[in-house]
């Protein structure tokens, strides 16, 4: 795999885990690998985005612990978006603890993540057991899981050595484990040369942004085709298409999900 580029087409065809297999379905279908991260804190201002960007997403990204009037009828709506504009859910929940935590913090709560949303991720701080937890949860329910391998902020932890075991983690446990939050391809990191298994992890990139390099918290960004020819699989942006706020202009929202679907599209058929 890292040695030769492979359409999303013919992963697809091959992939073994269902959220995964119909991730690049979607993005293959819909000519997308953008992925909205729709970042904000109302139940109005959050489904009015999705069903904005929804036609021009292979994949929706929430962080439904931030929605201050949160309850289970977004849940219902985020659902019937999905169905109606083609599009994943992705939970961008973080978990990070022991496995027996992550496996009750998935399924059960207010948020009950598990039940509605395709892919989630996880910091690999605490090892394999994590993925043991999640999997437990998820895997019967055909649900994929990303490894933060990589970060985009300034000064990340994530380098070297500890990307390199997310890396050897997930490749024990592909059944559950599609791909990484990370800003490369980490196809074939951390093998030693006699391996020669073949990898075909999802690489899902935060910090895409089209016009700023960062923010005053750390983030940094890089174009879409900057994260393409890196090996990335799916940008996900978040700021660029919705603005930093307060109020949510949604002719200029449709715009700007246009702008990056066209702008990662046009770098991935570069690369065919
Ligand atoms: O485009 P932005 O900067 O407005 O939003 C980026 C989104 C945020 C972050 O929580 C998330 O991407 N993120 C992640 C993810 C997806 O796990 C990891 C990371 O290293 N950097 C990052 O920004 O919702």
């Amino acid at each position: 795999m890292p040695d030769k580029f492979t359409s999303y087409e013919e992963r697809a065809k091959r992939h073994p885990n269902p959220a995964a297999k119909a991730l690049l379905e979607t993005i293959v279908r819909k000519k997308s690998n953008l992925c909205v991260s729709v970042d904000v804190t109302g139940k109005a201002d959050f489904l009015n985005i999705i069903d904005i960007v929804g036609p021009y997403v292979c994949l929706i990204k929430t962080h439904v612990d931030i929605i201050e009037d949160f309850d289970a009828s977004i849940i219902d709506r985020l659902q019937e978006l999905s169905k109606q504009h083609d599009f994943l859910i992705f939970e961008d929940r973080k978990f990070a603890d022991i496995g027996n935590t992550v496996a009750l913090q998935y399924s059960s709560g207010v948020h009950k993540i598990a039940s509605w949303s395709h892919i989630t991720n996880a910091h690999p701080v605490p090892g394999p057991s994590i993925i043991t937890g999640l999997s437990s949860v998820g895997k019967p329910l055909g649900r994929g899981l990303l490894l933060l391998a990589e970060m985009s902020t300034k000064g990340s932890l994530a380098t070297g050595s500890y990307t390199e075991e997310a890396v050897k983690m997930a490749r024990a446990h592909r059944d559950f484990v599609i791909g990484f939050i990370a800003q490369r391809s980490m196809n074939g990191v951390g093998k030693d040369t006699a391996d020669t298994t073949d990898d075909d992890f999802l690489v899902l990139t935060p910090g895409v942004g089209l016009d700023s390099k960062g923010d005053a918290m750390g983030q940094q960004y890089r174009t879409p085709e900057e994260v393409l020819r890196d090996g990335c699989d799916v940008i996900i942006v978040g700021r660029g298409i919705y603005g930093k706020g307060p109020s949510v202009d949604i002719q200029s929202v449709r715009e700007q999900a246009e702008r990056y679907r066209s702008a990662g599209w046009s770098a991935y058929e570069k690369l065919l």
